[in-house]
């Protein structure tokens, strides 16, 4: 019997085959979760439709979460394929490309705080709040992605710490919020992984080679250790854990100083 066995989880935020929803959505395939998936806008959405069917799963949804009206037909969609929902997955993030090079200050503006905090941030709330009916009758987990950013200075993340910081934030009040319905929410913070989101980030090589010099298990994570991870925080076996932030870092959130 799978960790999963018998439930239904909405996973967001697959844009490829090196995505970490992807990574999400096939550890919880192998527990025995049945799967339904949203896609950012139709230029990704065949993409997406191909890998569902990897999985099994036909429900593939378009939602783009800076729209309201995209959250609200993706919950009635899902309410009328799905009698009910145990897990929802949001693994989205963020902000334009000119927040993220150089230093904090150049490249941000008013614009580009609001995008970043909109679409990385408020986000998770919008989709808690759309889904949470759906989990009613059993309870559920709700499950994020963030990154060590949030609390320390990464070169280049710029704008998307003060967002994850946010987000993160948010995972603690829709804990308390959510919990008297038996519903659990907690956030992953993952190490460096090449995935779209971090390609054309300039010296992310380097990010990925110190982390791996640095981290206790002297190497990086996969989005199969990230998978693993958020099967388990979804499952019954988590049952006990609520507004927790867990790093599936290979420890490097421990370290001071790397061996000098
Ligand atoms: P990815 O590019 O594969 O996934 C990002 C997803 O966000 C894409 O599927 C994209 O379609 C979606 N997205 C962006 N704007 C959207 C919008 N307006 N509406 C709907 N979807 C939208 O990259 P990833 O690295 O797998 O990122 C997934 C999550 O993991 C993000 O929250 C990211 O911050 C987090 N994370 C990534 C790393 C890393 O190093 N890759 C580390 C820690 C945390
Ligand atoms: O959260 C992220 C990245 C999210 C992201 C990526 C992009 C690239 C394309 C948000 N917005 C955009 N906008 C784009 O136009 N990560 C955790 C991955 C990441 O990004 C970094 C990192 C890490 C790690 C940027 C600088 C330094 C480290």
């Amino acid at each position: 019997m799978g960790l999963l066995s018998g439930k239904r989880v909405l996973v967001t935020g697959v844009a490829s085959n090196r995505s970490i929803a992807w990574g999400v959505a096939r550890a919880m395939h192998r527990e025995g979760a049945e799967l339904a998936f949203t896609y950012q806008n139709e230029r990704l959405g065949e993409r997406v439709k191909k890998l569902a069917a990897e999985l099994g799963s036909t429900l593939a949804i378009g939602c783009d979460v800076s729209a309201d009206g995209d959250i609200d037909r993706l919950f009635h969609r899902l309410g009328d394929a799905w009698p009910d929902l145990d897990g929802l997955v949001h693994a989205i993030a963020f902000a334009p490309r000119e927040a993220l090079e150089g230093s904090f200050l150049t490249g941000l503006d008013r614009e580009a705080f609001r995008v970043a905090h909109d679409v990385s941030a408020y986000s998770f709330a919008a989709l808690a709040g759309g889904g949470h009916e759906l989990m009613r009758r059993n309870g559920g987990a709700m499950l994020t992605l963030t990154y060590l950013g949030s609390q320390r200075v990464f070169p280049s993340y710029n704008v998307m710490g003060p967002a994850k910081a946010s987000l993160e934030a948010t995972v603690r009040y829709l804990a308390e919020n959510l919990g008297p319905e038996g519903i659990r929410v907690n956030a992953i913070s993952a190490g460096p992984i090449r995935t779209l989101a971090a390609s054309g980030i300039s010296g992310f090589r380097k990010l990925l080679d110190h982390a791996q010099q640095a981290a206790p298990l002297r190497r990086n994570v996969t989005i199969d250790d990230v998978g693993n991870a958020a099967a388990f925080l979804c499952s019954d076996l988590a049952g006990g854990i609520t507004g927790e932030i867990t790093c599936v870092d290979a420890g490097y959130h421990v370290i001071g100083a790397p061996p000098l």
